[in-house]
């Protein structure tokens, strides 16, 4: 016999009577440990309670409406093949806050978006009333954050609550165009269909087109594809869906420079095989070798460890040294942060390299794992390509493109010597970086590189 037990409401950083807004499981679901059982709203962070174990749902003891604090009982789930007979046990979820958006000046990672039933147009699905998901069985449901997920750009913030916001980019809606009806200028899912439906008629243009100031953008190209052949249509992936959204805006909104210049490897690559023999259990790639390098560039050029502000008229530098990295997954790009890598040695950084990576191919990734990031580092070394122009991943300024490193023949003054080449492609927000500073940047970084012992200066 099958055992039940409880899952709980687990931490959820002091928040209480939240409101439930969704509910991501039925009963008769079978579940996955960490998947997601009910989306919680309050008015600044949307939170996900997730499974504290994997079993099959059994009861629901909530619905959407409900508001619910920290130990309120979510679902009784059927725990297969444990503890024959014994009486329900009360478990709370893992500590796991999930990410909320806030809609103040730091935004967190974003929630997933709620998926759309596919007979109704995109509009009302996601604008419907919140309703019961069939979950799939080992759905992993541990909410990745995509690439530039908690930028701010400089502006207004408009105020609407995470699930709108969700909603709103969804449909490609800046929320800065739409107008709130709610108290205090709130705007909520039916501002955003009204807003849809007026351009979409023809009453409203978008500000940007109206004004001749932005992106006045043609209609997306609508082609019947199966017109000129045999197609297979498949969704986008979650994270593609919100990666892409904000390297859209990243690519419209930053005038991006791409600076490229090559680094002279040879020695490096020498140490970093001798090191690689010294410590067989650490894969040490080139990649930590250029965290340590972006470190001392940045510390050098801090005007490229910074964010522009909300208002866009000041620059926040930053002490800390935090780099992304841009780690490819099977759904997607996502951009996990190592923290303090300033303090930190290569084999340090060649372990937590390793580890990141894996959490984010196995969809494991926290929030805070993939928040408060300085500069990117973007690797296709490992693949090859002779240079590339990353996009900004906002609000940092600057991203660093790595691709694969290839012996070339090199004039030393007197004869060409062969040596072991390193591309580099460095993009820029030229609103806060002058061509010169970047090109002094991916000098200095190329020196450092050439000459590891300037990591000690
Ligand atoms: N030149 C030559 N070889 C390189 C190299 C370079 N610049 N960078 C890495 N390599 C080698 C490594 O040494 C390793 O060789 P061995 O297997 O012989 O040890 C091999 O290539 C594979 O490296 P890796 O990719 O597994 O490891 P990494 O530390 O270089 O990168 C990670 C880790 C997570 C960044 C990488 O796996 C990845 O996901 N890269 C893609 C990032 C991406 O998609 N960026 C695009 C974003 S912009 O749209």
């Amino acid at each position: 016999m099958a055992e039940i037990r409880e899952a709980r409401v687990p931490d959820i950083g002091g928040y209480s009577d939240v409101p439930v807004i969704e509910l991501l499981v039925a009963v008769g679901d079978t579940v996955a440990k960490d998947q997601g059982l009910a989306t919680l709203e309050s008015d600044k962070a949307t939170m996900e309670v997730p499974a504290p174990f994997a079993g099959v749902i059994r009861e629901l003891k909530i619905k959407v409406g409900d508001t619910v604090s920290e130990g309120a009982v979510v679902a009784l789930i059927e725990v297969a093949g444990e503890g024959v007979g014994a009486p329900a046990k009360t478990e709370p979820a893992a500590p796991a806050p999930m990410p909320g958006h806030k809609s103040g000046a730091k935004p967190e990672p974003e929630p997933e978006p709620k998926p759309e039933p596919r007979s109704e147009p995109k509009a009302e699905a996601a604008a419907g009333p919140a309703q019961a998901r069939p979950a799939a069985a080992g759905e992993a449901r541990t909410p990745p954050v995509a690439f530039g997920a908690e930028s701010i750009l400089p502006g207004e913030v408009p105020y609407a609550s995470p699930a709108v916001r969700v909603f709103a980019r969804e449909l490609g809606v800046d929320l800065s165009q739409v107008r709130g009806s709610g108290r205090g200028g709130r705007i909520g899912k039916e501002d955003v269909q009204a807003y849809v439906k007026s351009v979409m008629s023809g009453a409203a243009r978008p500000a940007a087109a109206a004004g001749g100031g932005g992106l006045d953008l043609l209609p997306w190209p609508k082609v019947d594809f199966a017109r000129f052949g045999e197609i297979e249509t498949r969704p986008l992936s979650r994270i593609k869906k919100i990666s892409g959204a904000n390297l859209a805006r990243n690519w419209a909104m930053i005038p991006h420079v791409t600076q490229h210049d090559e680094a002279d490897i040879t020695e490096m690559e020498a140490f970093r095989k001798r090191l690689g023999e010294e410590n067989k259990d650490t894969k040490i790639t080139p990649l930590v070798f250029l965290i340590k390098a972006a470190v001392a560039a940045l510390r050098k050029f801090p005007q490229f460890n910074a964010s522009l502000d909300e208002s866009g008229e000041n620059l926040v530098l930053k002490k800390y040294f935090h780099i992304g990295i841009a780690v490819d997954t099977p759904d997607g790009l996502v951009v996990p942060v190592i923290r303090d890598c300033d303090r930190k040695g290569l084999l340090e950084l060649s372990t937590e390299l390793g580890e990141i990576s894996k959490k984010a191919r196995e969809k494991k990734l926290g929030p805070a794992e993939m928040s408060g990031g300085c500069f990117s580092i973007s690797s296709l070394g490992g693949i090859g390509g002779t240079a590339f122009t990353p996009i900004v991943n906002a609000p940092e300024v600057a991203i660093l493109g790595v691709s694969r490193s290839s012996m070339k023949p090199v004039w030393n003054g007197k004869e060409f010597v062969p040596r072991l080449m390193l591309p580099l492609s460095l993009s820029y927000d030229h609103r806060v970086i002058d061509g010169a500073d970047a090109a002094r940047f991916t000098s200095y970084l190329a020196q450092v590189l050439g000459d590891l012992r300037r990591l000690l200066l």
